[in-house]
C-alpha cells in the first residue's frame, strides 16, 4: 500500500484508541500501549488486584508511607504544595497528607477528568482547609501549574511503581520532565518496586483467582466494544512472564489458536501461539535505581525499604 492511502485510511480512523489499536496489531510483533488497559472497568480491575493477597506493591508501599510519614514531613518543611503524576490512589494520598500538616496545597494531575474531579473531591472533604488545584493534562505534553502554587516549595509524588511501565530511557526522560515541571529545590517522593525471586513476582501478575487475567482480557473487550470487532476473548489467554535480562515482568495476551479477528473493518491473523504485548512491569535495585534518578537530575536524600525487601520509597531532590 502506497504510503498515501495509508495516510487517507488512518485519517478516516478517529481516536487514538483506533490509531493504536489498528498500528499496535499490524506490526510483527503486536503490541498495544498499556495506558489503554484503564478504560472504566480496567481501573475497577485494577484497584481489585491492588487488594489481592499476592499484589504486594500497594500494602507494602502504604505500610512504607505510614511508618515514615514523619520523617517525609520533616523533609518536605512547611507550605509546600504536594504535586502527584496521576490521581489513581487515594489511598496512598490521603496517607501522605495526613502525615503533611504542614502542607499547602494538592495538585493531581491527570489526562481523565472524572478521575480528577472524584479524586479531589474525595480529598476535599477530608483536608477542607488544603487548597485543591487539579491540573487536566497528558504528561507528553507540556505542563504548567497552577500560578496559585508558584511561590510554595514542591513535593512531587509519584507511587505505585507505576515508573516501572516506562523502558529505562523512558523513565530517565519522565523523571528529567517532573524535574523541570516542580521546578529548582523541589522534591519528588516516588515508589520503586524492587528485583526479586520469580515465585512471588509471577503470582502477583498472574494470581490465582484471575483478577489480573480478567484485566489483561478486558482490553479485548473494550476493542471488541470500542472499535466493532470480533475477538472471541475465550481463545485468548493472559501470560505474565519475568524478564531477569532487563528485570521487568512482561504481560502478554497469547492467542490460543490459528484465527482472525476483525477490527474496524480490517482483518488481523493470529498464530496459536502468537502473543500481543500490552504492559511492562520493571523491578529495580535501590542503586539502579538512584543512578536513573541521578542520570535525569535528582539526587536521593532517602531510601525506605520494607523488612521483606520487596518495595522502595525515594526521597529525591532537585539541587
Ligand atoms: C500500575 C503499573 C504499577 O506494574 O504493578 C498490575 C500494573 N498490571 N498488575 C504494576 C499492573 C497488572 C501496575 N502498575
Amino acid at each position: 500500500m502506497s504510503s498515501t492511502v495509508m495516510e487517507i485510511e488512518t485519517q478516516l480512523v478517529s481516536g487514538e484508541f483506533a490509531e493504536a489499536v489498528l498500528s499496535g496489531l499490524a506490526q510483527p510483533v503486536k503490541s498495544i500501549p498499556c495506558r489503554f488497559l484503564y478504560d472504566a472497568r480496567g481501573s475497577e480491575l485494577f484497584e481489585e488486584i491492588t487488594r489481592l493477597e499476592e499484589y504486594y506493591p500497594t500494602r507494602t508501599e502504604i505500610g512504607l508511607l505510614k511508618e515514615h510519614g514523619p520523617e517525609i514531613a520533616e523533609r518536605a518543611g512547611q507550605g509546600c504544595a504536594v504535586v502527584e503524576f496521576g490521581s489513581g490512589s487515594s489511598r496512598k494520598t490521603h496517607i501522605l497528607l495526613e502525615a503533611l500538616t504542614g502542607a499547602s496545597a494538592y495538585v493531581p494531575i491527570d489526562i481523565d477528568d472524572a478521575a480528577l474531579k472524584e479524586a479531589t473531591s474525595r480529598l476535599h472533604a477530608d483536608f477542607p482547609r488544603l487548597a485543591m488545584h487539579p491540573v487536566q493534562a497528558d504528561f507528553s505534553q507540556d505542563i504548567h501549574l497552577p500560578d496559585e502554587i508558584a511561590g510554595a516549595p514542591k513535593l512531587g509524588f509519584f507511587p505505585g511503581s507505576t515508573i516501572g511501565n516506562f523502558d529505562l530511557d523512558g523513565a530517565v526522560d519522565f523523571l528529567g520532565d517532573a524535574g523541570d515541571l516542580l521546578g529548582p529545590d523541589s522534591d519528588l517522593l516516588i515508589g520503586a518496586d524492587l528485583q526479586k525471586d520469580r515465585d512471588i513476582l509471577i503470582p502477583a501478575y498472574d494470581d490465582a483467582s484471575g483478577v489480573t487475567a480478567e484485566f489483561t482480557l478486558n482490553l479485548l473487550h473494550r476493542i471488541n466494544r470500542e472499535l466493532d470487532a470480533d475477538f472471541v476473548v475465550s481463545r485468548f489467554a493472559h501470560k505474565a512472564i519475568y524478564n531477569d535480562d532487563v528485570g521487568r515482568i512482561e504481560i502478554y495476551i497469547e492467542s490460543l489458536a490459528d484465527q482472525h479477528v476483525t477490527v474496524l473493518g480490517r482483518p488481523f491473523s493470529f498464530a496459536e501461539g502468537e502473543d500481543i504485548h500490552v504492559e511492562n512491569s520493571h523491578k529495580f535495585t535501590v542503586p539502579q535505581f538512584k543512578a536513573l534518578a541521578r542520570e535525569a537530575g535528582w539526587a536521593s536524600e532517602q531510601v525506605w525499604v520494607d523488612k521483606n525487601d520487596l518495595f522502595s520509597m525515594h526521597y529525591l531532590t532537585r539541587g
